[in-house]
């Protein structure tokens, strides 16, 4: 894992070179509503962490243009500048036909290659159709980044930036994530070594048994290959990859203690960069509801006072551990009856990827289950499971972490998982207790001063929210301070910093030096 340099060093160096940033999702969205153009700025951490680099630097972000009027505000390049109100930075669209996001996307992105690299074999669904779109779909992201490429430099041997080495003109090109690979290598074809080329991948990589399921598994990692650097949350997943890459690809040369592969004459190093949070900005939202925000909440809600109130935030997604979570509280409450009436779950599931019959089944699962539990313990004046699917601001979200005595975080397998860190984050008066699954990246970080839970474990899983709800104040302060210094440690400000002095050291393979991996 690198050191955690400034970002303001790091952006100082960046300003001379040009990044571009490619993502599936775009940071800005143009819609039609009431015949008018709005924008809308799909929210999460890395697109809000990431905008104002990219606006500082001045640099391109390539995505797919997924909005009702983003050709309309598009020019001939597929660009818009943007932020809308202080333009700093080119938005390049990808138009993707209704049939090429159905194979690539909710294909082979989301029903191959999410469900393998989760380890959850049983949910993938492979088809020729899809691989040939996510093919096709790299190429056109691909392109679109060398057109990006092409006109950035053009753009600037008319105006040479200040110090204007050949090194210094370096192009970063930073990929994001499982939709994307492919495109690093089409990108290497044309530019050859002219870019810099980065990924992130920002779910689990999985052992090699279940990697050797994944039809195309050779040309997914000669995509990923073509990066300088490759990161992944935690070690695990970095020594997951390499044990792949030694098995499956034999003419790659792996070093263990280096963290890099030779492959095609060309160094990749492979690095851990364990993602966070905007710590300072979601402590503010916590802080920043009126006061009775809670009471109003409680009343909305029906939930009565001098309740442990336990909350659960995730998309829906089969990853999540939901039904798990649902039957550990039945357990509880089926085994530790002093906790009716007095123990509310909050479950805050937003619906995802409803394309896929394996999504729509999972809602229809966790309703079931919570129809039951409710008909099951529930009282005229209390019932223990209560259901938000609306899409809550920032400041309800976190004013809901702030308030709330547990925060249950269960997936089966989560790359990071955010929402513990946002938890932790939140609570500013350290009253609140992380349950958390050993099978989220972010127990690597968190595990020690969290409960932990195995999620299939039922019984142990029900005991340890007893003891989590029980816990007196003390504890809870105690772990929970410990928790907040380390995720300030560790924020989105730091990982940022981090992955770009790591890509701007690409002559340096020995950058952030390695013990051996596979003793991690
Ligand atoms: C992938 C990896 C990795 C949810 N409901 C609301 C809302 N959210 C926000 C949460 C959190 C985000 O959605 C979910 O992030 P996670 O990290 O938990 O999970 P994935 O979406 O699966 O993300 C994951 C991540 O990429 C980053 O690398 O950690 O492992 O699977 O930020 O707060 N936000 C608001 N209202 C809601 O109702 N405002």
């Amino acid at each position: 894992m690198s050191s955690s340099p400034s970002l303001d060093s790091v952006l100082s160096t960046l300003e001379s070179r040009q990044l571009t940033v490619v993502s599936n999702r775009q940071p800005y969205r143009h819609t039609l509503e009431a015949g008018e153009i709005t924008v809308d700025r799909p929210a999460g951490g890395l697109t809000a962490g990431l905008d104002p680099v990219v606006q500082q630097t001045d640099g391109i972000w390539v995505a797919w243009g997924d909005g009702d009027a983003d050709q309309e505000v598009t020019d001939d390049t597929d660009s818009v500048r943007v932020p809308p109100e202080n333009p700093a930075y080119t938005l390049k669209r990808v138009w993707l036909s209704e049939s090429a996001v159905a194979d690539y996307y909710y294909g082979f992105s989301n029903r191959v290659l999410w469900p393998l690299s989760h380890g959850l074999t049983e949910y993938v669904t492979y088809k020729d159709r899809y691989w040939k779109r996510y093919r096709e779909v790299n190429h056109q992201f691909a392109d679109s980044v060398v057109e990006a490429v092409d006109d950035g430099v053009d753009a600037s041997a008319d105006s040479p930036p200040a110090n204007d080495s050949t090194e210094d003109a370096e192009t970063l090109v930073w990929f994001q994530d499982y939709h994307f690979g492919l495109a690093p290598r089409f990108v290497r074809e044309t530019l050859g070594d002219e870019a810099v080329l980065s990924q992130f991948w920002h779910i689990p990589w999985p052992e090699r048994e279940v990697f050797r399921d994944c039809p195309h598994q050779s040309d997914l990692l000669d995509g990923l290959l073509a990066n300088d650097l490759l990161g992944f949350h935690i070690p695990r997943y970095c020594a997951n990859f390499l044990d792949c890459v030694a098995t499956i690809l034999p003419e790659a040369s792996v070093d263990w203690s280096g963290w890099t592969v030779e492959y095609k004459g060309h160094t990749t190093r492979v690095r851990a960069f364990p993602m966070g949070v905007d710590t300072d900005g979601i402590a503010e939202h916590a802080a920043a509801p009126e006061e009775g925000f809670w009471d109003r909440f409680r009343a909305d809600h029906g939930i009565p006072d001098d309740q442990q109130v336990a909350v659960g935030i995730d998309r829906l997604d089969y990853t999540k551990g939901i039904p798990e979570r649902l039957a550990a509280i039945e357990q509880l409450l089926a085994t530790e009856p002093n906790w009716r009436g007095e123990f509310t779950y909050i479950q805050k599931a937003t619906p995802s990827r409803t394309a896929i019959p394996e999504y729509r089944e999972l809602g229809r699962q966790v309703d079931r289950a919570i129809e039951r539990l409710n008909s099951r313990f529930g009282t005229d004046d209390w019932k223990p499971i209560i259901e938000i699917d609306d899409y809550l601001s920032e400041e309800a979200l976190y004013g809901l972490c702030r308030y709330s005595d547990l925060a249950i975080v269960s997936p089966l397998a989560d790359g990071m998982n955010l929402v513990a860190m946002e938890y932790v984050s939140a609570q500013i008066d350290h009253t609140g207790v992380l349950v958390l699954s050993e099978h989220a990246g972010a127990h690597d970080l968190l595990g020690d001063a969290a409960i932990t839970i195995e999620p299939t474990d039922t019984e142990t899983f029900a005991d340890r929210l007893d003891l989590a709800a029980s816990m007196p104040d003390e504890d809870r302060s105690e772990r929970m301070q410990a928790l907040r210094s380390t995720v300030a440690e560790t924020d989105i400000q730091s990982w940022m910093a981090s992955v770009f002095e790591s890509t701007l050291a690409v002559d340096d393979p020995q950058d952030g030096t390695q013990r051996d991996i596979r003793s991690q």
